[in-house]
């Protein structure tokens, strides 16, 4: 820990809006895609940012160290803290610590196939963590001060009842994920109609980017484009690519999340492009970039990709990444969050796949370091 600065006693807080000017953040999932994005922002504007990182044997920070110094070498406005969204004590002590303006829950188990092989493991820090970290505000006494978004997803709609979905669409998920998810935003929205604290459920969909962990499937596409290309790889293996996803950029979302806490008053809020795309056009989009051409032959489980040039199978669908139940369709509806917040993306799906397969390219022929 790097930071030592002495908490207010709760009798000494200035008012919520005095308390929100000192712009003190507080994000768990720092280490992650979007804590690395949101850093970037809150830094940019001045705010004095705290992160929670989990203790790991090798290093989990690469995505952070364009951004931390050493705070005896270099002081700077980045603090990490280490602590985990399954230990309340934990948490209590740093918001004591800290007591941030703004809190963004970020941390979570986000892989939707890993949680169906953890799905005891994946509700405790997604579902019981959000509670943890909430009651950890009202330990410290700070509910009517810190404003706090959680991270909710485009997963809770789950099996389509229709499209596209918005902030009224009703929740279907799919997947343990997606289930602990749902708890996490009945109690963020409970805590708010409950003790009138400023809590936020941000339902954002798919976004992605280069810092994308390379399971997911856009960057796993990516990746893999660039080391066929390189020939570092021969074949790429893939679930469902009959699966559609409304697909933006992580930078445009984390932006997203800020203006929400900005607000007078705290609502929920659905970010989407308003566009959706099945995963086999990512696929042919991104080796499009390389200049490789694919045409598909068979269907269901035998379906292959092939290099129209070459001749060779470079894509195979295998059944090992298909999901016990899967979301099959996912289309946002932003409309509110472009009215309320004045949010847009900026980024659209096209010179999404090219940014990610050309990071991919540079980072597999080692010209750049990887982002994660
Ligand atoms: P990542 O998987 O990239 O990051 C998850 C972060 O959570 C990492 O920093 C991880 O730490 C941390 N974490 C995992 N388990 C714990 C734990 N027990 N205690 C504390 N921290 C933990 O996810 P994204 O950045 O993509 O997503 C951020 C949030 O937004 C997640 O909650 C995700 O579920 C949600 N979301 C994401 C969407 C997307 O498309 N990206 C869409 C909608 C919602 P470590 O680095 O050590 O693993
Ligand atoms: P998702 O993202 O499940 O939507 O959750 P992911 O990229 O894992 O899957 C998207 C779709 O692609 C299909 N798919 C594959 N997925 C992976 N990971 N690997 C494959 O090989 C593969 N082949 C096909 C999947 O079946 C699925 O339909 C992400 C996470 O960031 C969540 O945390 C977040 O809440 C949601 O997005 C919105």
């Amino acid at each position: 820990m790097s930071y030592t600065a002495a908490p207010l006693a709760p009798k000494d807080l200035p008012t919520p809006e005095e308390f929100h000017k000192r712009k003190v953040a507080l994000i768990s999932g720092i280490t992650g895609q979007d804590g690395s994005y949101l850093t970037e922002l809150l830094l940019s504007k001045g705010y004095e940012v705290h992160g929670i990182i989990r203790r790991s044997s090798s290093f989990n920070t690469g995505r952070l160290t364009h951004l931390y110094a050493d705070q005896h070498e270099r002081p700077n406005n980045l603090h990490i803290h280490y602590g985990d969204l399954s230990d309340s004590t934990n948490l209590v002590y740093i918001l004591a610590q800290v007591q941030p303006s703004e809190i963004y829950n970020l941390g979570a188990q986000s892989h939707v196939k890993v949680s169906f092989e953890m799905a005891e493991y994946t509700g405790d820090v997604d579902a019981l963590g959000t509670l943890r970290l909430l009651d950890a505000v009202r330990t410290c006494g700070l509910e009517r001060h810190a404003r706090f978004y959680q991270a909710s997803t485009s997963e809770l709609y789950g099996l389509v009842q229709s499209v596209p979905q918005d902030e009224k669409t009703p929740f279907y998920p799919r997947s343990p994920y997606g289930v602990a998810k749902l708890y996490a935003f009945w109690i963020t929205k409970n805590y708010r109609e409950a003790y009138g604290m400023f809590a936020c459920n941000g339902i954002l969909f798919n976004h992605e980017s280069p810092r994308r962990g390379r399971t997911f499937v856009t960057r796993k596409i990516s990746r893999a484009v660039a080391d066929i290309k390189l020939g570092k790889q021969q074949c790429l293996y893939l679930g469902n690519i009959d699966a559609q996803r409304d697909w933006g950029h992580a930078r445009d979302y984390v932006e997203g999340m800020w203006r929400m806490l900005q607000q007078p008053t705290p609502d929920d809020f659905v970010l989407a492009t308003g566009e959706t795309h099945p995963v086999r056009e990512y696929v042919e989009k991104a080796f499009r970039i390389v200049g490789i051409q694919i045409k598909w032959e068979g269907s269901g489980t035998d379906e292959v990709g092939i290099d129209t040039s070459t001749g060779k199978t470079i894509v195979k669908v295998d059944k090992m990444y298909f999901r016990p139940a899967e979301v099959e369709l996912l289309l946002g509806n932003p409309a509110k969050a472009e009215r309320e917040l004045g949010w847009k993306r900026k980024v659209d799906f096209e010179s999404l796949v090219k940014e990610m397969v050309e990071s991919d390219l540079k980072a597999s022929s080692n010209l750049v370091e990887d982002q994660n």
